[in-house]
């Protein structure tokens, strides 16, 4: 009611419109830091502005204080979100009837739901039984044309470039779309503004390595453009089944149970070592079992929920800790996808207990059970 409002409520109302500015989308909120886009073929939804979450529990362990950029937290559940407002926008732009990509699932997703914002045709190739199943929910909600192949992500990426390539009416909205990169580095830009200066670490998963090449682009226009004087060391992490970057050649059969990752030649594979090697950095493997606890320690100790994949970079920092090589200074893990989109990883290593009666001394004698 109007008038009624103290100075307290119209206070937190100023808040909330921060907040909400926080989320207006990648491309609004740094329009000048990204190719131009025209206005009428915005596709957005809200990407970008996500948290920044302290991590004391990791930071004892890894030696240096660790936040977590927790991109879980996009609107459909990954990072691919910021580079896809901006491929979508420009496929909008450019007029095309549809758009396609190869996935292992998170990009596929977001693809999905952009798509189905824009209102334009989706065709999603995805390596078959592969795809964890609250990426294929999505993609199927978001009406998606998914097409399965009996193949890996490589040769589905491979048979989308070609069909692009054929095809002038359909947009190719994997990350070796340059847009895609653009969108992404916005992340770089927030972690920076986050803390008002770059990390002295960025840990990530890699896969197709178009998150590395992203980051470090932004890391490196924040500083050319005078706000920060030195840019983060590049950690990179491969699951050790599906490590060409680490081993130095393609991988035929790559394989881990992050199947977000489960990638055998990454697209961008020149621009990661370039990364790396300019930010002196390093690209190491990780196994599905320090992947798996590394997922776990975060749900359990920091309350956040990440996908197997996502949880490789806080992975790997522990790792080197644990092998003597524990960083100083401020390391920002990037958290790529929510844990909700790959359920089964979970189940599969918990277990629902057996019914009890449904009465105050069962119930009781359980919790007794555990707090005694
Ligand atoms: C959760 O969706 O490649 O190194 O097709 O979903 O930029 O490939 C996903 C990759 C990390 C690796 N974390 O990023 C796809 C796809 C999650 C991911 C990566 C992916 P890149």
């Amino acid at each position: 009611m109007p008038g009624t409002f103290s100075f307290e409520k119209g206070a937190s109302r100023f808040q909330m419109i921060e907040a909400q500015a926080a989320r207006q989308g990648v491309i609004k909120r740094y329009r000048e830091r990204l190719p131009e886009i025209p206005e009428a073929a915005i596709v957005s939804i809200g990407e970008g502005g996500t948290p920044l979450i302290e991590a004391p529990r990791i930071s004892e362990r890894a030696g240096a204080s660790v936040y977590l950029k927790f991109e879980g937290l996009n609107p459909t559940a990954s990072f691919k979100d910021r580079g896809m407002t901006v491929a979508m926008s420009r496929a909008v732009a450019d007029g095309n009837l549809a758009c396609i990509c190869a996935s292992t699932g998170n990009t596929a997703a977001s693809a999905a739901a952009y798509a189905a914002r824009a209102g334009i045709e989706c065709f999603v190739i995805v390596p078959a039984g592969k795809i964890a199943s609250g990426k294929s929910v999505q993609i199927l909600a978001h009406g998606a044309k998914i097409v399965q192949i009996e193949g890996n992500f490589d040769a589905a990426l491979k048979l989308c470039r070609r069909i692009a390539e054929e095809r002038d009416d359909v947009a190719l909205v994997n990350s070796v779309n340059p847009d895609r990169i653009e969108g992404q580095k916005t992340a770089a830009f927030e972690v920076c503004e986050a803390m008002d200066q770059p990390p002295d670490v960025l840990a990530l998963p890699v896969g197709n390595a178009g998150n590395i090449t992203a980051y470090w682009k932004g890391f490196k226009e924040w500083r050319k453009s005078g706000l920060a004087d030195r840019a983060p060391r590049m950690f990179g992490f491969q699951a050790e089944g599906a490590s060409p970057l680490v081993a130095g050649h393609d991988f035929d059969n790559p394989e881990t149970v992050a199947s977000a990752i489960r990638i055998g030649s990454p697209a961008s594979k020149e621009d990661a070592l370039t990364a790396v090697r300019e930010s002196g950095g390093l690209i190491e493997s990780v196994t599905d079992e320090e992947i798996l606890d590394a997922q776990a320690l975060l749900a359990r100790e920091e309350g956040v929920f990440c996908e197997p994949a996502s949880a490789a970079g806080v992975a790997g920092l522990l790792k080197l800790a644990r092998e003597g090589h524990g960083q100083e200074g401020i390391a920002v893990c990037v958290l790529t996808g929510h844990g909700l989109k790959d359920p089964q990883a979970v189940v599969e290593r918990s277990h629902l207990p057996e019914p009890v009666p449904a009465t105050f001394e069962a119930v009781g004698r359980y919790i007794e059970r555990v707090l005694s």
